[in-house]
């Protein structure tokens, strides 16, 4: 699957909730939603190897990675973490996450490639799983 372009966010659930279960306090939870609701999204591919940059005015993020191998990145709240991407299916990449230090919910991720050409970018806390939907600029 193509992952690369520019991508802009078109839905989101459970953002929210996600920082929630996170143990992220609620002045911080409210500039971060306001921040991610209009995050931009670049990802450029070279076969299995990604580089995804998400872009809000208050946090910017960069991981590259080739699936099947462990990096370093960091949970969505912040905190440092080995990732194991794998492909799912053909078209989706599922990473779970182990924190370097401490504990704290179980978290991971998944983007995958809709047959219509859209993103779906799935990060998960425990029990719950935000959703967010991208189009292509
Ligand atoms: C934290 C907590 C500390 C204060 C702030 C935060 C902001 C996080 C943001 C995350 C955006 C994520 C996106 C993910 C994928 O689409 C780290 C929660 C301000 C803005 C856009
Ligand atoms: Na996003």
């Amino acid at each position: 699957p193509d992952f690369s372009g520019t991508w802009e966010m078109k839905s989101s659930e459970n953002f929210e909730e996600l920082l929630k279960i996170l143990g992220v306090n609620v002045m911080l939870r409210m500039i971060a939603v306001k921040a991610a609701s209009k995050p931009l999204v670049e990802i450029t591919q070279d076969g299995e190897t990604l580089s995804i940059k998400t872009s809000t005015t208050v946090r910017t993020t960069h991981i590259t990675f080739t699936v099947g191998q462990e990096f370093n990145e960091s949970t969505v709240d912040g905190r440092p973490c080995m990732s194991f991407p794998r492909w799912e299916t053909d078209s989706k990449i599922s990473c779970v996450q182990t924190l370097q230090k401490g504990d704290g919910p179980k978290t991971s991720w998944t983007r995958e490639i809709t047959s219509d050409g859209k993103l779906i970018l799935t990060m998960r806390a425990d029990d719950v799983i935000c959703t967010r939907i991208y189009e292509r600029q």
